[in-house]
Protein backbone atom coordinates (compact mmCIF):
# COMPACT_ATOMS: atom_id res chain seq x y z
CA UNK A 1 0.00 0.00 0.00
CA UNK A 2 3.03 2.41 0.64
CA UNK A 3 3.95 4.59 -2.32
CA UNK A 4 7.54 5.52 -3.09
CA UNK A 5 7.71 8.17 -0.35
CA UNK A 6 10.97 8.36 2.29
CA UNK A 7 10.15 7.69 5.50
CA UNK A 8 12.29 7.77 8.81
CA UNK A 9 14.61 4.84 9.53
CA UNK A 10 12.57 4.51 13.15
CA UNK A 11 14.62 3.63 15.81
CA UNK A 12 15.71 3.91 19.97
CA UNK A 13 18.47 4.18 21.91
CA UNK A 14 19.92 1.17 23.85
CA UNK A 15 22.43 1.78 26.21
CA UNK A 16 24.25 -1.65 25.74
CA UNK A 17 24.24 -5.50 27.36
CA UNK A 18 23.84 -3.55 30.74
CA UNK A 19 20.60 -1.68 29.42
CA UNK A 20 17.43 -3.10 31.56
CA UNK A 21 15.92 -2.39 28.19
CA UNK A 22 16.79 -5.18 26.21
CA UNK A 23 17.00 -4.89 22.15
CA UNK A 24 14.09 -7.78 22.09
CA UNK A 25 11.79 -5.00 23.66
CA UNK A 26 12.82 -2.46 21.33
CA UNK A 27 12.46 -4.92 18.46
CA UNK A 28 8.83 -5.06 19.93
CA UNK A 29 8.40 -1.65 20.37
CA UNK A 30 8.50 -1.12 16.05
CA UNK A 31 12.35 0.04 15.96
CA UNK A 32 14.08 -1.40 13.15
CA UNK A 33 17.71 0.29 14.23
CA UNK A 34 19.03 0.96 17.58
CA UNK A 35 21.78 4.01 17.92
CA UNK A 36 24.07 3.09 20.39
CA UNK A 37 27.51 3.88 21.65
CA UNK A 38 30.99 1.59 22.98
CA UNK A 39 30.20 2.86 26.11
CA UNK A 40 32.81 1.30 27.75
CA UNK A 41 35.36 2.95 26.12
CA UNK A 42 36.74 6.06 27.33
CA UNK A 43 36.63 9.61 25.05
CA UNK A 44 40.03 9.61 23.07
CA UNK A 45 40.47 6.52 22.27
CA UNK A 46 40.20 4.14 19.32
CA UNK A 47 36.55 2.51 18.33
CA UNK A 48 38.47 -0.44 16.96
CA UNK A 49 36.78 -2.63 14.28
CA UNK A 50 36.89 -5.46 16.45
CA UNK A 51 35.04 -4.13 19.32
CA UNK A 52 32.65 -2.25 16.74
CA UNK A 53 32.33 -5.76 14.53
CA UNK A 54 31.25 -7.69 17.62
CA UNK A 55 28.56 -4.94 18.89
CA UNK A 56 27.18 -4.79 15.56
CA UNK A 57 26.56 -8.72 15.77
CA UNK A 58 24.84 -8.46 18.76
CA UNK A 59 22.11 -6.51 17.75
CA UNK A 60 21.75 -7.76 14.05
CA UNK A 61 21.34 -11.02 15.94
CA UNK A 62 18.18 -9.43 17.35
CA UNK A 63 16.90 -8.73 14.51
CA UNK A 64 18.07 -5.36 14.37
CA UNK A 65 20.08 -2.57 12.47
CA UNK A 66 22.93 -0.43 14.48
CA UNK A 67 21.71 2.65 12.54
CA UNK A 68 23.17 5.50 14.73
CA UNK A 69 25.78 6.08 17.14
CA UNK A 70 25.29 8.43 20.31
CA UNK A 71 27.82 9.05 21.17
CA UNK A 72 31.02 9.03 19.49
CA UNK A 73 32.00 11.72 22.89
CA UNK A 74 34.67 14.24 21.72
CA UNK A 75 36.94 14.52 24.75
CA UNK A 76 37.51 17.90 26.90
CA UNK A 77 40.96 17.65 25.74
CA UNK A 78 39.53 18.40 22.21
CA UNK A 79 37.05 21.05 23.87
CA UNK A 80 39.72 22.71 25.31
CA UNK A 81 42.85 22.01 22.45
CA UNK A 82 45.23 20.78 25.30
CA UNK A 83 47.03 18.24 26.22
CA UNK A 84 46.75 15.14 24.13
CA UNK A 85 44.24 16.48 21.65
CA UNK A 86 45.58 15.61 18.28
CA UNK A 87 46.07 12.05 19.30
CA UNK A 88 42.45 12.26 20.00
CA UNK A 89 41.28 13.85 16.83
CA UNK A 90 43.88 10.86 15.09
CA UNK A 91 41.79 8.18 17.22
CA UNK A 92 38.84 9.88 16.29
CA UNK A 93 39.52 9.63 12.72
CA UNK A 94 39.90 6.22 13.20
CA UNK A 95 36.95 5.54 15.02
CA UNK A 96 35.13 6.81 11.90
CA UNK A 97 36.88 4.96 9.40
CA UNK A 98 35.89 1.52 11.64
CA UNK A 99 32.45 2.90 11.57
CA UNK A 100 32.04 3.37 7.95
CA UNK A 101 33.61 0.00 7.25
CA UNK A 102 31.15 -1.87 9.23
CA UNK A 103 28.25 0.04 8.08
CA UNK A 104 26.99 2.23 10.73
CA UNK A 105 25.99 5.57 8.99
CA UNK A 106 25.29 8.23 11.50
CA UNK A 107 27.15 9.31 14.20
CA UNK A 108 26.22 11.81 16.90
CA UNK A 109 28.83 13.87 19.19
CA UNK A 110 27.94 17.23 21.29
CA UNK A 111 30.42 19.68 21.81
CA UNK A 112 29.42 21.18 25.48
CA UNK A 113 32.19 21.29 27.91
CA UNK A 114 32.05 19.14 31.28
CA UNK A 115 28.14 18.68 31.39
CA UNK A 116 25.89 17.24 28.94
CA UNK A 117 22.00 17.37 29.26
CA UNK A 118 21.46 18.83 32.82
CA UNK A 119 18.14 18.78 35.04
CA UNK A 120 17.13 19.19 38.42
CA UNK A 121 14.58 16.11 39.14
CA UNK A 122 14.97 12.86 37.16
CA UNK A 123 11.70 12.00 38.68
CA UNK A 124 9.26 14.56 38.58
CA UNK A 125 5.64 13.37 39.30
CA UNK A 126 2.60 14.30 36.78
CA UNK A 127 -0.66 14.65 37.62
CA UNK A 128 -1.38 10.87 36.24
CA UNK A 129 1.36 9.36 38.55
CA UNK A 130 3.97 8.93 35.22
CA UNK A 131 7.73 10.78 35.97
CA UNK A 132 9.23 13.00 33.66
CA UNK A 133 12.56 14.82 33.80
CA UNK A 134 12.47 18.52 35.21
CA UNK A 135 14.87 21.42 35.49
CA UNK A 136 13.38 24.19 38.11
CA UNK A 137 15.19 26.96 37.38
CA UNK A 138 15.34 28.26 41.06
CA UNK A 139 16.99 25.17 42.01
CA UNK A 140 19.37 24.72 40.02
CA UNK A 141 20.16 28.27 40.89
CA UNK A 142 20.45 27.67 44.50
CA UNK A 143 22.64 24.39 43.05
CA UNK A 144 25.12 27.02 41.69
CA UNK A 145 25.49 29.48 44.44
CA UNK A 146 24.67 27.14 47.38
CA UNK A 147 25.78 23.69 46.90
CA UNK A 148 28.45 24.30 44.52
CA UNK A 149 29.67 27.23 45.46
CA UNK A 150 31.08 28.44 42.56
CA UNK A 151 33.05 31.46 42.93
CA UNK A 152 31.58 34.54 40.98
CA UNK A 153 28.08 32.44 40.21
CA UNK A 154 25.83 35.50 41.71
CA UNK A 155 27.21 37.89 39.20
CA UNK A 156 25.21 35.65 36.36
CA UNK A 157 22.34 35.53 37.77
CA UNK A 158 19.36 38.61 38.31
CA UNK A 159 18.92 39.71 41.81
CA UNK A 160 15.19 38.73 41.57
CA UNK A 161 16.25 35.10 40.86
CA UNK A 162 19.16 35.37 43.63
CA UNK A 163 15.89 35.95 45.93
CA UNK A 164 13.98 33.00 44.87
CA UNK A 165 16.83 30.16 44.90
CA UNK A 166 18.02 31.50 48.81
CA UNK A 167 14.39 31.02 49.06
CA UNK A 168 13.93 27.55 47.99
CA UNK A 169 17.56 26.51 48.82
CA UNK A 170 16.31 27.34 52.63
CA UNK A 171 13.12 25.50 52.66
CA UNK A 172 15.18 22.33 51.48
CA UNK A 173 15.09 19.49 53.30
CA UNK A 174 18.81 17.52 53.64
CA UNK A 175 17.20 14.60 51.39
CA UNK A 176 16.10 17.62 48.81
CA UNK A 177 19.41 18.81 48.36
CA UNK A 178 20.73 15.28 47.62
CA UNK A 179 18.22 14.26 45.89
CA UNK A 180 19.23 17.71 43.32
CA UNK A 181 22.49 17.46 44.10
CA UNK A 182 22.39 14.03 42.37
CA UNK A 183 20.26 14.87 39.62
CA UNK A 184 22.43 17.70 38.61
CA UNK A 185 25.64 15.42 38.41
CA UNK A 186 23.97 12.48 36.97
CA UNK A 187 26.74 11.23 34.84
CA UNK A 188 26.39 11.48 31.35
CA UNK A 189 24.38 8.44 29.93
CA UNK A 190 25.84 5.58 30.04
CA UNK A 191 28.37 6.27 32.29
CA UNK A 192 28.06 4.07 35.12
CA UNK A 193 29.48 6.44 37.95
CA UNK A 194 27.98 10.21 38.46
CA UNK A 195 30.24 13.35 38.38
CA UNK A 196 31.28 14.65 41.95
CA UNK A 197 31.44 17.91 42.81
CA UNK A 198 35.23 17.83 42.86
CA UNK A 199 35.10 16.73 39.43
CA UNK A 200 32.41 19.53 38.07
CA UNK A 201 35.13 22.19 39.65
CA UNK A 202 37.66 20.79 38.33
CA UNK A 203 35.84 20.88 34.28
CA UNK A 204 35.01 24.48 35.07
CA UNK A 205 38.78 25.12 36.18
CA UNK A 206 39.42 24.10 32.66
CA UNK A 207 37.21 26.31 30.88
CA UNK A 208 38.34 29.42 32.75
CA UNK A 209 39.61 31.03 29.67
CA UNK A 210 37.09 29.58 27.06
CA UNK A 211 34.66 31.66 25.60
CA UNK A 212 31.94 31.04 23.37
CA UNK A 213 34.31 32.87 20.68
CA UNK A 214 37.11 30.46 21.64
CA UNK A 215 35.18 27.23 22.34
CA UNK A 216 33.47 27.56 18.62
CA UNK A 217 36.39 28.16 16.96
CA UNK A 218 37.66 25.09 18.39
CA UNK A 219 34.75 23.22 17.34
CA UNK A 220 35.57 24.33 13.61
CA UNK A 221 38.74 23.34 13.95
CA UNK A 222 37.95 20.07 15.03
CA UNK A 223 35.14 19.48 12.68
CA UNK A 224 37.82 20.88 9.68
CA UNK A 225 40.13 17.78 10.92
CA UNK A 226 37.37 15.14 11.22
CA UNK A 227 34.62 15.93 8.14
CA UNK A 228 37.01 15.18 5.45
CA UNK A 229 37.71 11.52 6.21
CA UNK A 230 33.75 11.39 7.23
CA UNK A 231 32.62 12.63 3.86
CA UNK A 232 35.42 10.22 2.02
CA UNK A 233 33.70 7.39 4.32
CA UNK A 234 30.10 8.32 3.96
CA UNK A 235 29.55 8.83 7.58
CA UNK A 236 27.40 11.68 8.65
CA UNK A 237 28.24 13.69 11.52
CA UNK A 238 25.28 15.33 13.71
CA UNK A 239 25.82 17.57 16.27
CA UNK A 240 23.75 17.20 19.53
CA UNK A 241 22.55 20.61 20.69
CA UNK A 242 22.98 22.26 23.72
CA UNK A 243 20.57 20.87 26.67
CA UNK A 244 19.09 23.27 27.98
CA UNK A 245 20.05 25.85 24.98
CA UNK A 246 21.63 28.62 27.01
CA UNK A 247 24.74 29.29 29.85
CA UNK A 248 25.34 26.94 33.01
CA UNK A 249 27.28 27.51 35.68
CA UNK A 250 29.26 30.25 33.54
CA UNK A 251 30.39 27.62 30.80
CA UNK A 252 30.25 28.47 27.13
CA UNK A 253 27.84 27.12 24.92
CA UNK A 254 27.31 27.30 21.48
CA UNK A 255 24.89 25.03 19.55
CA UNK A 256 21.59 26.70 21.05
CA UNK A 257 20.07 28.41 17.83
CA UNK A 258 20.00 28.31 14.34
CA UNK A 259 22.02 30.82 13.78
CA UNK A 260 24.83 29.28 16.14
CA UNK A 261 24.08 26.17 13.26
CA UNK A 262 24.17 28.17 10.33
CA UNK A 263 27.36 29.64 11.46
CA UNK A 264 28.71 26.25 12.05
CA UNK A 265 27.69 24.71 8.05
CA UNK A 266 29.16 28.56 6.50
CA UNK A 267 32.14 27.55 8.72
CA UNK A 268 32.81 23.75 7.22
CA UNK A 269 30.48 22.77 4.32
CA UNK A 270 31.49 19.68 3.80
CA UNK A 271 28.45 17.17 2.99
CA UNK A 272 29.00 14.98 6.58
CA UNK A 273 28.60 18.24 8.76
CA UNK A 274 25.23 18.00 10.15
CA UNK A 275 22.78 18.12 13.05
CA UNK A 276 21.25 16.21 15.16
CA UNK A 277 17.52 18.13 15.31
CA UNK A 278 16.71 17.24 18.89
CA UNK A 279 13.44 19.07 19.40
CA UNK A 280 12.93 18.58 23.15
CA UNK A 281 16.35 20.10 23.62
CA UNK A 282 15.73 23.37 20.97
CA UNK A 283 12.71 24.23 22.22
CA UNK A 284 13.44 25.70 25.64
CA UNK A 285 14.17 28.32 24.04
CA UNK A 286 11.15 30.13 23.21
CA UNK A 287 12.97 32.08 20.45
CA UNK A 288 13.74 28.32 18.37
CA UNK A 289 11.14 28.85 15.43
CA UNK A 290 11.23 24.56 15.35
CA UNK A 291 9.27 24.16 12.33
CA UNK A 292 11.70 26.70 10.38
CA UNK A 293 14.64 25.24 11.35
CA UNK A 294 13.26 21.63 10.80
CA UNK A 295 12.43 23.56 7.16
CA UNK A 296 15.31 25.43 6.48
CA UNK A 297 18.14 22.63 7.67
CA UNK A 298 16.22 19.72 6.50
CA UNK A 299 15.76 21.23 3.15
CA UNK A 300 19.41 21.47 2.57
CA UNK A 301 19.99 18.07 3.72
CA UNK A 302 21.51 18.85 7.20
CA UNK A 303 19.48 17.03 9.17
CA UNK A 304 21.38 14.02 10.18
CA UNK A 305 19.24 12.96 13.00
CA UNK A 306 16.12 13.56 14.71
CA UNK A 307 15.22 13.75 18.56
CA UNK A 308 12.06 14.05 18.70
CA UNK A 309 9.90 15.09 22.16
CA UNK A 310 8.72 17.87 23.68
CA UNK A 311 8.53 20.00 26.93
CA UNK A 312 6.45 22.54 28.61
CA UNK A 313 8.25 25.38 29.36
CA UNK A 314 6.79 28.54 31.57
CA UNK A 315 8.17 32.20 31.90
CA UNK A 316 10.27 31.69 34.92
CA UNK A 317 12.80 29.17 32.93
CA UNK A 318 11.08 25.76 34.58
CA UNK A 319 10.55 23.12 32.05
CA UNK A 320 9.15 19.16 32.30
CA UNK A 321 9.31 16.67 29.45
CA UNK A 322 6.01 16.14 28.14
CA UNK A 323 4.26 14.08 26.15
CA UNK A 324 5.66 13.37 22.46
CA UNK A 325 2.94 15.11 20.82
CA UNK A 326 2.16 17.66 23.66
CA UNK A 327 3.82 20.60 25.68
CA UNK A 328 5.00 23.89 24.17
CA UNK A 329 6.15 22.82 20.71
CA UNK A 330 4.16 21.80 17.16
CA UNK A 331 5.01 18.23 16.10
CA UNK A 332 2.46 17.83 13.70
CA UNK A 333 4.33 21.04 11.90
CA UNK A 334 7.42 20.05 12.63
CA UNK A 335 7.39 16.57 11.55
CA UNK A 336 5.41 18.03 7.82
CA UNK A 337 8.40 19.79 7.29
CA UNK A 338 10.52 16.73 8.14
CA UNK A 339 8.65 14.59 6.18
CA UNK A 340 8.96 17.12 3.44
CA UNK A 341 12.58 17.65 3.29
CA UNK A 342 13.28 14.19 3.20
CA UNK A 343 10.88 13.67 -0.40
CA UNK A 344 13.53 16.69 -1.21
CA UNK A 345 16.41 15.45 -0.28
CA UNK A 346 15.75 11.52 -1.23
CA UNK A 347 17.30 10.72 1.83
CA UNK A 348 15.79 8.98 5.12
CA UNK A 349 16.16 10.35 8.04
CA UNK A 350 16.55 8.37 11.44
CA UNK A 351 14.17 9.25 14.38
CA UNK A 352 14.26 8.44 17.51
CA UNK A 353 11.59 8.78 20.26
CA UNK A 354 13.78 11.09 22.60
CA UNK A 355 13.17 9.83 26.45
CA UNK A 356 9.77 9.10 27.22
CA UNK A 357 7.77 9.30 30.83
CA UNK A 358 8.39 6.81 33.33
CA UNK A 359 4.64 5.05 33.69
CA UNK A 360 2.99 1.78 34.29
CA UNK A 361 5.14 -1.03 34.94
CA UNK A 362 8.10 0.59 34.58
CA UNK A 363 7.31 2.64 37.78
CA UNK A 364 9.25 -0.21 39.72
CA UNK A 365 12.16 -0.76 37.39
CA UNK A 366 15.64 1.31 37.35
CA UNK A 367 16.58 2.81 34.43
CA UNK A 368 18.61 5.41 32.66
CA UNK A 369 16.51 8.60 33.47
CA UNK A 370 14.31 9.14 30.28
CA UNK A 371 14.93 5.78 29.12
CA UNK A 372 12.81 3.29 30.34
CA UNK A 373 10.93 1.36 27.89
CA UNK A 374 7.18 2.15 27.94
CA UNK A 375 7.51 5.93 27.77
CA UNK A 376 9.20 5.46 24.57
CA UNK A 377 7.31 2.66 23.29
CA UNK A 378 4.34 5.28 23.65
CA UNK A 379 5.99 8.24 22.36
CA UNK A 380 7.48 6.34 18.82
CA UNK A 381 3.99 5.09 18.17
CA UNK A 382 2.46 8.23 18.65
CA UNK A 383 4.65 8.97 15.80
CA UNK A 384 4.65 6.64 13.79
CA UNK A 385 1.54 7.02 13.22
CA UNK A 386 1.53 11.28 13.12
CA UNK A 387 4.25 10.62 10.04
CA UNK A 388 1.93 7.90 8.17
CA UNK A 389 -1.00 10.10 8.71
CA UNK A 390 1.04 13.20 7.49
CA UNK A 391 2.91 10.88 4.97
CA UNK A 392 -0.22 9.29 2.97
CA UNK A 393 -2.18 12.86 3.20
CA UNK A 394 0.85 15.07 1.18
CA UNK A 395 1.60 11.97 -0.78
CA UNK A 396 -1.92 9.65 -1.58
C1 LIG B 1 20.22 12.78 26.46
C2 LIG B 1 20.86 12.78 25.13
C3 LIG B 1 22.23 13.44 25.12
C4 LIG B 1 22.94 13.10 23.84
C5 LIG B 1 24.31 13.69 23.69
C6 LIG B 1 24.80 13.50 22.28
O1 LIG B 1 19.31 12.06 26.68
O2 LIG B 1 20.05 13.33 24.18
O3 LIG B 1 22.97 12.95 26.19
O4 LIG B 1 23.08 11.73 23.73
O5 LIG B 1 24.33 15.02 24.00
O6 LIG B 1 26.18 13.65 22.21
Amino acid sequence: MEKNTVRFEQTMRWYGPNDPVSLADIRQAGAVGVVSALHHIAPGEVWTADEIGRYKARIEAAGLTWHVVESLPVSEEIKTRRGDYERHIENYRKSLRNLAAAGVPVVTYNFMPVLDWTRTDVAYELPDGSRALRFERAAFVAFDLYILRRPGAERDYEPEEVRRAEERYARMTPEEIDRLTASVLMGLPGADESFSLENIRAGLELYKEITDEKLREHLILFLREVAPVADEAGIRLAIHPDDPPYRLLGLPRIMSCAADFEQLVQAVPNVSNGLCFCTGSLSIRADNDLPAMAERFGRQGRIHFAHLRSTERDAEGNFYEADHLGGSIDMYAIMRELVEAMQQTGCSIPLRPDHGHQMLDDLKKQTYPGYSAIGRLKGLAELRGLELGITRTLFP
